[in-house]
């Protein structure tokens, strides 16, 4: 006879198998078995201070380490995660989410029990949306199956999937999980052979070939697969904002990130004046096409992303990213002359003027020199996020942000499932002041689990980003005393800063301090904007009118 297991156990045997090390959550009487059972496994549980934080978290930990996991109760939290799983799918983000709900038996006659919506499915329809699969574990004969086919789907689309566990379904009894068996994806060879013959020789006929890399080869875990492409073919190569650092920002062919008219000018020119552009694992959104001030022309490209494969305006189905990149390695497009990239400026050395007040310019002027290899730099939206582009990551995957869905309340408790998720790595987190306000509590979960990131709250007093856009009282929030954040939680270091000597002295006192989180409260006019938020707010201002 099979082994036995219960589905709570089947459950947690296959997160572990999966690779997953902490799950990020809040319980609710709906799942407390269940968080029991993760208690006794070889996970940690990551208790977040709001289900919102831990979904963050969590997306966080997947970009970092391949997969993630939250587990939350039943529509309070649930609900609460929507937004950040909701990120996590635009961005492709393969997150796990596990939701206890009401009992099967206690569901008779459908009464109102608490935190029920509409109907005992209604938080299931709604993950629907945002999810890749999902599954109610209602039948302990069918649930193995339903739990197998569920962390597939989460690590082939590389997007969220939805588990529901009634919480008298957690020690039913079902078969124990068999061995699991890779099954790799394939691509059907004759379309790979065509795929491959049509790209090669488009490119063996290029004068200018450039490859445009995206954030997939990073989900896919194809960056070293990259490297040696670019570096067989001598080809220059440029990054798109959200795939920022899928390729060491140090390699001599790197030309930059490619942003249509709100990026770098040297960067648009080298892309959009090649006469062949190889579109890797790039899904091309407005902001990184600049708002629609990108062009790329489809006659010139070669697009190739885990869905499918483009090739001019002939499309393939069937064929995987990893097939196609490792098959133009093999491909007859190279070694060629190295496509020479134009000498990178050497930044001039960062000279302090101690009393001027800081600027948003000079602010990441001063931040790049201060990047060392440990660092990951983690980004909300807005102002940070556009000043951030130009800085330079040495290492590859170093820099995480929602450069799509652009939610603000990443950062803060994106820093939490980063650093839980790679110990190595410490965030400098760059946020602005209204999203600090949306989710710096998760400075708490910070202290709690003894991390040690350099928190910046990009202090403008408000929402800058718009006010750009649209001006108007709306965009001012109340300044908070953020640096006093270590004295709420009765930990970490924090401070403020308003000129160029009060940084210098809180860079080097929050470098040095390595046991807390450190918290600089820099003070910036309301006004003061990077250069790509000015051509931002240029480009959406005249849009939205
Ligand atoms: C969750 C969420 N709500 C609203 C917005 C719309 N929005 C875009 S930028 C922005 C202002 C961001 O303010 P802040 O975090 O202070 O950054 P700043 O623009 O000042 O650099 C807002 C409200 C959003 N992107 N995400
Ligand atoms: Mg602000």
């Amino acid at each position: 006879m099979a082994r036995a297991s219960t589905v709570g156990g089947y459950l947690v045997q296959r997160l572990e198998e999966a690779g997953l090390r902490h799950v990020f959550g809040i319980p609710g009487d709906y799942v407390l078995r269940f968080y029991d059972l993760l208690e006794a496994s070889r996970m940690g549980v990551v208790g977040t201070c709001s289900e919102a934080g831990a979904a963050f978290a969590a997306d966080a930990y997947a970009r970092v380490n391949g997969l993630g996991a939250i587990c939350i109760t039943y529509c309070v939290g649930g609900l609460n995660t929507i937004n950040a799983v909701a990120e996590a799918y635009a961005e492709k983000s393969p997150v796990i989410v596990i939701s206890g709900a009401p009992g099967l038996r206690e569901r008779v006659r459908s009464p109102l029990l608490h935190h029920r919506v509409r109907d005992f499915n209604t938080q299931k329809l709604i993950f629907e949306q945002v999810t890749v699969a999902s599954a109610c574990l209602e039948d302990a004969a069918r649930a193995g199956q339903q739990i197998d086919e569920a962390i597939a789907a989460c690590h082939r689309h590389k997007r969220p999937v939805y588990l529901e566990l009634p919480r008298d379904m957690v020690d039913q009894p079902c078969a124990a999980p068999a061995p699991l068996a890779a099954q790799p994806e394939r691509s059907d060879p004759a379309a790979l052979r065509e795929a491959l013959a049509e790209a090669a020789a488009m490119v063996r006929a290029a004068r200018r070939p450039v490859i445009l890399a995206g954030v997939e080869l990073h989900r896919f875990g194809l960056q070293e697969t990259l490297v040696r492409l670019v570096e067989r073919t001598g080809y220059p190569v440029a990054a798109t904002l959200l795939g920022k650092s899928v390729i060491s920002e140090i390699h001599p062919q790197y030309l930059g990130i490619y942003e249509g008219g709100m990026g770098r000018d040297d960067v648009r020119r080298a892309v959009e004046g090649a006469d062949a552009v190889l579109i890797l694992g790039a899904f091309l959104t407005d902001i990184d096409l600049g708002v629609f001030t990108a062009h790329l022309d489809v006659g010139r490209a070669i697009h190739a992303t885990s869905e499918r494969i483009a090739i001019r305006h002939h499309h393939f189905e069937d064929i995987t990213l990893r097939d196609f990149l490792h098959g133009l390695l093999r491909a007859p497009i190279g070694p060629r002359r190295r496509v020479a990239v134009a000498p990178k400026q050497p930044p001039r050395p960062f000279r302090i003027q101690r009393n001027r007040r800081v600027t948003v310019r000079r602010f990441f002027a001063r931040l790049n020199d201060f990047l060392e290899d440990n660092f990951a730099v983690v980004c909300d939206p807005g102002d940070s996020l556009f000043g951030a582009a130009d800085l330079t990551i040495h290492r590859k995957t170093e820099f995480l942000s929602p450069a799509y869905y652009t939610s603000m309340g990443f950062a803060v408790p994106a820093a939490l499932g980063a650093q839980i998720g790679k110990r190595r790595l410490r965030p400098i987190v760059l946020v602005g002041d209204g999203a600090f306000q949306m989710t710096g509590q998760e400075l708490s979960t910070i202290a709690r689990f003894g991390l040690n990131p350099i928190v910046i709250v990009l202090n403008n007093k408000g929402y800058t980003t718009e006010r750009y856009i649209n001006d108007g009282p709306y965009n001012d929030i109340p300044n908070w005393s953020y640096h006093e954040m270590p004295r709420l939680l009765g930990a970490g270091w924090g401070c403020e800063v308003r000129t160029e000597g009060d940084l210098e002295a809180a860079l080097a006192r929050a470098r040095a301090n390595t046991r807390s989180f450190s918290l600089i409260n820099l003070h910036l006019d309301p006004y003061d904007r990077s250069e790509a938020l000015k051509r931002l707010g240029r480009s959406l201002g005249r849009q939205i009118r």
